[in-house]
């Protein structure tokens, strides 16, 4: 049967098109891999192309990716990128088996992409970022053509292998070229491997040797009836381990406190300066107990956390470059915070001046910043949502106005300005839990930044709003326990709660999206009780 086996050929020419794709497309991240870690890893092309695809992304599908995936939407997003590239390189092998040229070709353009990715990155230090990608766009291309003239090539008389009578092609001439190809392959990726962690020791062996100073103020005694000792409630301070983590770094800055500057300048600033790590640490730090929260928070979320925070005062930095507050007649209205990927904040520079604790942080929760948190230095300013204040790996600090500049979240349809709204969580019981009928402990964290809770309500069904009992209060800029002693009788019950803050205002039970100021309405569970 003719028919049969030519098309019986056919595929398996076509299967070897398609390994010799992937073997070329491994090939050319594995070389970009290796000189990623060679001149600088956040240079690498799955890095700066997936940079590009997250800053690309509409505000809605990122808030569905944050949901959906959590704190795993990063390697998700990876993972995407490398199977629409393993599709592409499958395409360009096939193609490559009648057009070789062509084939080769298609690696290159790919190759032209991640440059182009690389040097329209906000942390790109120039031409040098589109080296990984073009060398590994040429050893890739170079390795599909001799991959693909190895699979179609006329047979090897030596091995006599043929299955394809009509041009034929040398099935172990083209096996020992491919495992050539993938052993090589896999040591450079390696290999780039062991650079890219050799760069960041510097940064490493800068933190490990930190010793974090006394705080000239250090942070107010922290009441004894803070944490209530009910199972499944909030730890009051959040380990730093488990504490959320938000942002756009596909791979996490690693910055060398012995290197580091923060510039401070622009609009109003009369003395501009710029300041290294040592100068920061030898000026009078305030320690605080901050809870900082996302705007990316649904209601009943959990990308909100409380921390023991170790910092430089903002505000003197501020006034000794000559800096104002609009207020006081300064010029600039808007502080823009900028880290070394890149990103950029804004705040408002009367919020940042008006006697709160907005700070640069260099200590959580009595250890230097980890590298996920902004090691060395990161701003907080207690009362707003970290993307309009809390940036991470901080190296600059524009004074500017709100009219003058959007900054990156803005750009992208979040609000300018965006203080942290009243909001209430029920830790337990779980949604869905079964807890047995009797008394069932009802308990959760309250947060109002700069306001402070002074009532929690808890309502079961459409009964009425009973007060909880509150945990004391550290102080306003931290989240506050609360618990309810519940009679629960059995069947199915709901249970809400709502936060009153210290301004005497009861949080609102109007349901927002998170877009654009962040997630308002009250926070309800579901159980049935048995
Ligand atoms: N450089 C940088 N700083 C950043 C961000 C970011 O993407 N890049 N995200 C911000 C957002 S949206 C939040 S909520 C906080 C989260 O801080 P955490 O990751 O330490 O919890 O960091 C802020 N600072
Ligand atoms: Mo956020």
């Amino acid at each position: 049967m003719p028919g049969v086996s030519s098309f019986r050929s056919k595929l398996v020419r076509a299967a070897l098109g398609a390994l010799a794709g992937l073997l070329a497309g491994f090939t050319a991240l594995a070389v970009a891999e290796l000189v990623a870690g060679l001149v600088r890893p956040a240079a690498g092309p799955v890095t700066v192309v997936g940079g590009a695809v997250i800053d690309r992304t509409p505000a809605a599908v990122k808030d569905f990716a944050i949901r959906t995936f959590g704190e795993n939407d990063k390697v998700v997003l990876q993972l995407g990128i490398l199977a629409v590239l393993a599709l592409i390189a499958i395409a360009l092998g096939i193609l490559a088996l009648s057009h070789r040229r062509a084939g080769a070709a298609g690696v290159l353009l790919f190759g032209l992409v991640g440059a182009t990715a690389a040097l329209s990155r906000p942390d790109s230090t120039g031409i040098g970022d589109v080296l990984p990608s073009i060398a590994g766009a040429l050893v890739g291309a170079f390795a599909l053509y001799i991959l693909v003239f190895r699979a179609v090539s006329a047979p090897d008389p030596a091995d006599g292998v043929r299955v394809d009578g009509a041009g034929g092609w040398s099935r172990r001439g083209f096996l020992t070229a491919a495992g050539v190809t993938a052993v090589a392959a896999t040591s450079a990726g390696a290999l780039g491997r062991f650079f890219t962690g050799r760069q960041g020791q510097g940064a490493v062996a800068s933190r490990e040797s930190l010793v974090l100073p006394k705080p000239a103020s250090p942070a107010p005694a922290v009441p004894a009836g803070v944490q209530l000792k009910v199972p499944g409630i909030t730890v009051f301070t959040t380990p730093n381990r488990d504490f959320y983590r938000v942002d756009t770094a596909l791979t996490v800055p690693r910055v060398d406190a012995g290197t580091w500057q923060l510039r401070i300048h622009g609009k109003g600033v009369t003395r501009p300066r710029t300041y290294t790590f040592d100068q920061l640490l030898t000026r009078p730090l305030i320690e605080r107990d901050i809870t900082l929260t996302c705007v990316s928070n649904e209601v009943g979320g959990p990308y909100v956390g409380n921390a023991r925070w170790l910092g430089v005062p903002l505000a003197d930095l501020l006034r000794e470059a000559g800096v104002r507050t609009p207020s006081q007649g300064g010029t600039a209205d808007q502080l823009v915070a900028r880290s070394v990927d890149g990103m950029t904040l804004g705040s408002p520079v009367e919020d940042v001046m008006d006697g709160r604790d907005a700070m640069l942080a260099v200590g959580m929760s009595g250890e230097p910043l980890p590298f996920d948190h902004g090691f060395p230095v990161r701003m907080l300013v207690p009362g707003l949502y970290g993307y309009v204040s809390a940036c991470k790996w901080i190296t600059d600090i524009e004074l500017t106005t709100f009219d003058a500049y959007d900054p990156y979240w803005v750009k992208r349809g979040w609000a300018r300005r965006a203080p942290i709204k009243t909001q209430c969580r029920i830790d337990t019981p779980k949604p869905f839990a079964r807890p047995a009928a009797g008394t069932v402990t009802v308990a959760g964290v309250a947060w109002a930044q700069r306001r402070g809770i002074t009532r929690v309500q808890i309502r079961v069904d459409d009964g009425p709003w009973q007060d909880a009992d509150l945990a004391a209060q550290a102080g306003t800029d931290t989240w506050r326990q609360w618990s309810y002693r519940w009679d629960a009788t059995p069947g199915g019950h709901t249970l809400t709660v709502r936060a009153t803050d210290g301004t005497g205002r009861i949080q609102t039970e109007q349901r927002t999206r998170t877009i654009p100021d962040g997630a308002s309405g009250w926070h309800g569970v579901f159980v049935t009780v048995t």
